[in-house]
């Protein structure tokens, strides 16, 4: 969609695949003023705000995380380029402010507890306000009685929760209930809740969208109202859980000495991870959830970390110490997970974030 205050497109302008790549050629440079006159001068050409936003920075961050995960680039290379997304974000949206409709309703735009990926949620408010939204951007790693509180003194017609990390995903069933107690309708959003938003439902959201252009126009529809019948979490999800968040450390330092004499610190992170989303798909009763988990972290390259061949083997010891959680035993031992980690072993993974 357009915003009313981009000038039509001009014949000529670059195609926006070139000003992709050359921009993601400024972030490799660690080149800020470059990055913002690319972007900027994109818009002036005539290609729409939104477009840039979405089809430029975004679209590089995407690619930032995959030469990450990759192993070209290093963390500090992607915390350089994130910081000038940022602010070429905070530039573009500056250089063109929305000049269109206003008043089409009010917005808080949150991320889960502990989710830090705060720039798709920034990304998502930005095209919001172009399409008339008043919208109140809470930030990163808000937690659910913040969101709550916010929403008794603001009165928002709904809240949007970002997040990118599938671990998040108790987080996001607290704040569905925050949320439910305010009467306010909670629209969730970002890779977290699974690629057809699957983990939205289960955790009772009212509403999902893939992309912030997709929220815009799912908006748009009259009324936002969840299936409560497809929710998944139960008690036994909640028991189960707790119980590996509360044993998390206890978990991985065993596991650890299991697999290494000298285990690494990116090892323990990693298998802190592999913990992380072991109770994110106990929580949603998802065995594709961890399938998917096995498949990233065997094809991103951190030296030190988790290798293909001790996935399974982490995943053994965890399902043996685990003994008493019947459905996390089931998970680990789940035909989508055993393929997962067979896949591994045969080097056939993707990489899929
Ligand atoms: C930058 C970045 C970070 C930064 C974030 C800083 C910031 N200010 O955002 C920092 C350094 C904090 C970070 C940390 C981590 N990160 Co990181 N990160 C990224 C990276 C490279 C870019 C994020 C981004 O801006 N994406 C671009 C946005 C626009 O894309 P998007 O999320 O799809 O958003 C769109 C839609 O989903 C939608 N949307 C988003 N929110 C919402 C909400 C609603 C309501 C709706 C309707 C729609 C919607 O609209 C957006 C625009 O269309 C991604 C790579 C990637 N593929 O995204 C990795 C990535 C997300 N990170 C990853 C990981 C692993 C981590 C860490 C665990 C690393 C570590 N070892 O510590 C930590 C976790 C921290 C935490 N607890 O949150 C993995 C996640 C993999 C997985 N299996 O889940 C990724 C995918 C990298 C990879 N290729 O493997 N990260």
């Amino acid at each position: 969609m357009s915003a009313p205050a981009d000038p039509a497109p001009l014949a000529g302008a670059a195609d926006l695949a070139a000003v992709r790549e050359d921009y993601l050629d400024r972030l490799a440079a660690s080149d800020e003023q470059g990055a913002v006159a690319v972007a900027l001068a994109a818009v002036d050409a005539g290609h729409d705000t939104e477009d840039v936003l979405l089809d430029v920075i975004a679209e590089a961050q995407r690619e930032v995380g995959e030469r990450w995960a990759a192993g070209t680039w290093s963390v500090v290379q992607e915390h350089i380029a994130t910081h000038i997304s940022e602010r070429v974000v905070a530039a573009v949206s500056r250089h063109r402010p929305a000049g269109g409709p206003t008043g089409v309703g009010r917005i808080a735009v949150a991320c889960l507890d502990g989710e830090w990926h705060g720039l798709p949620a920034r990304l998502l408010a930005e095209v919001l306000v172009r399409h008339g939204w008043e919208v109140s951007y809470l930030g990163s790693s808000v937690p659910a009685a913040q969101v709550a509180m916010h929403l008794n003194a603001a009165g928002p017609d709904v809240v949007a929760v970002s997040s990118s990390l599938p671990s998040r995903l108790p987080a996001a069933r607290r704040v569905v209930e925050a949320c439910r107690a305010t009467g306010t309708p909670v629209l969730a959003g970002g890779p977290a809740f699974g690629p057809d938003g699957e983990w939205a439902r289960s955790v009772g959201a009212d509403g999902w969208a893939p992309d912030a252009r997709a929220a815009v126009a799912l908006l748009d529809s009259p009324s936002l109202t969840g299936d409560q019948d497809a929710v998944t979490v139960d008690d036994t999800s909640r028991e189960e859980q707790a119980l590996l968040q509360g044993r998390r450390g206890e978990l991985v330092a065993g596991v650890a000495s299991r697999l290494r004499d000298e285990p690494s610190e990116e090892l323990t992170d990693d298998l802190g991870h592999l913990v992380d989303f072991l109770a994110a798909a106990v929580y949603v009763d998802d065995a594709g959830l961890l399938a998917r988990f096995v498949r990233w972290i065997g094809s991103v390259v951190v030296p030190g970390g988790l290798t293909g061949d001790e996935v399974g083997r982490a995943l053994d010891e965890l399902a043996t110490r685990l003994g008493d959680s019947p459905r996390t035993t089931a998970l680990i031992r789940s035909d989508a997970v055993r393929e997962a980690c067979a896949g591994l072993r045969e080097g056939t993974t993707e990489g899929s974030a």
